[in-house]
């Protein structure tokens, strides 16, 4: 993986960091912005992680030590953006990059946009993580298990635990690697699938008891309404991963996961098993993503718009040619 040299430049300059990561982040965004904050503390630099949420799940990968204090405004070096495909996947904390002098955008989305002052957008990434790992190296840091550990766990996520097509021969290689570095994979499986709350557990009972089969068996929905979600004592966060299991039937070659949020919103997500390009479904209400992994923000009544999304999804099943009998 080729580094580009004004990001390596960007990183060196720089004696004080702020990293950021999106909202309702995930492992990719938390393990990179744990690994790359550690990293560069090693090399002399004040880094500090912008952390408005930290979900459960993530706490083992240390961040905490790197929160930035709330006194801490800046003015900044640099702000580095990890797994933001756009500004609005920041929220609340646009006024840090107002705050930097440079703006650094690392990111593997598709539809990534550049933002930053210095921006590495790389689609053939199976994780930001993997990007990270190849900053950190080009940066001349030796990782230690620590930042083994955030940059695994971001592989873990962004490939499925090594199940989903991004997965290549190099993302196997550097998975090694950092067990040699320190990783012990079954202490970061246990943190992130067998560490759940009663209540998670709950509302998956819940949500497969509601998931439906669609377009003759292809389209996995699953649709939640707030209210199950508080039947269940879950939060909003515990909702990771429920798209998955409409995901996860036989036949089905894409799901849809929409939820009434607390906000008044729809959030929606969708995963395609590689016939249909999910993205290009998310792009047609606003939102973006993946080839097989995508997500947007919707307004409205939550059965019409799934009904909705259902039938746009199911239209590009049908130019995909994954409605017809199956070749292979
Ligand atoms: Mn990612």
């Amino acid at each position: 993986m080729k580094v580009p040299q004004e990001a390596v430049q960007a990183c060196k300059a720089a004696q004080s960091v702020v990293l950021l990561t999106h909202v309702q982040p995930d492992g990719d965004g938390l393990g990179s912005v744990a690994a790359l904050g550690l990293g560069l503390r090693k090399l002399g630099k004040k880094a500090w992680a912008s952390l408005p949420e930290l979900p459960r799940t993530l706490e083992f990968l240390g961040l905490a030590a790197l929160k930035l204090p709330a006194a801490e405004t800046g003015p900044f070096d640099l702000a580095i953006s990890l797994d933001v495909p756009n500004p609005a996947r920041l929220k609340g904390q646009s006024e840090l990059l107002k705050a930097s002098r440079q703006v650094l955008v690392l990111d593997h989305h598709f539809d990534s946009q550049p933002f930053g002052t210095v921006n590495w957008l790389d689609p053939q990434a199976a994780a930001t993580g993997e990007m990270t790992d190849a900053l950190l190296k080009a940066l001349g840091v030796e990782l230690d298990a620590a930042m083994a550990t955030g940059i695994y766990t971001a592989l873990v996520t962004d490939t499925g635990s090594f199940r989903y097509s991004n997965t290549q021969p190099g993302t196997l290689r550097l998975a090694a690697e950092l067990l040699e570095a320190g990783v012990r994979p079954y202490e970061v499986s246990r943190e992130l699938f067998d560490s759940a709350n009663l209540s998670t557990l709950r509302l998956h009972g819940a949500a497969l008891a509601r998931i439906e089969l669609k377009a003759e068996g292809k389209v996995g929905l699953l649709s939640l309404p707030l209210q199950v979600l508080k039947d269940c004592g879950a939060l909003e966060e515990e909702c990771e991963g429920l798209v998955n299991l409409a995901r996860s039937i036989r036949g089905v070659e894409a799901a849809v996961f929409l939820r009434e949020a607390s906000d008044g919103s729809l959030k929606l997500s969708l995963r395609s098993k590689g016939k249909v390009d999910v993205q290009a479904v998310a792009a047609r209400f606003g939102g973006g993503g993946h080839k097989a992994a995508a997500g947007a923000t919707l307004k409205g009544d939550l059965n019409a718009m799934a009904e909705t999304v259902v039938k746009a999804l199911d239209e590009k099943l049908s130019e995909a040619g994954g409605r017809g009998p199956e070749t292979d």
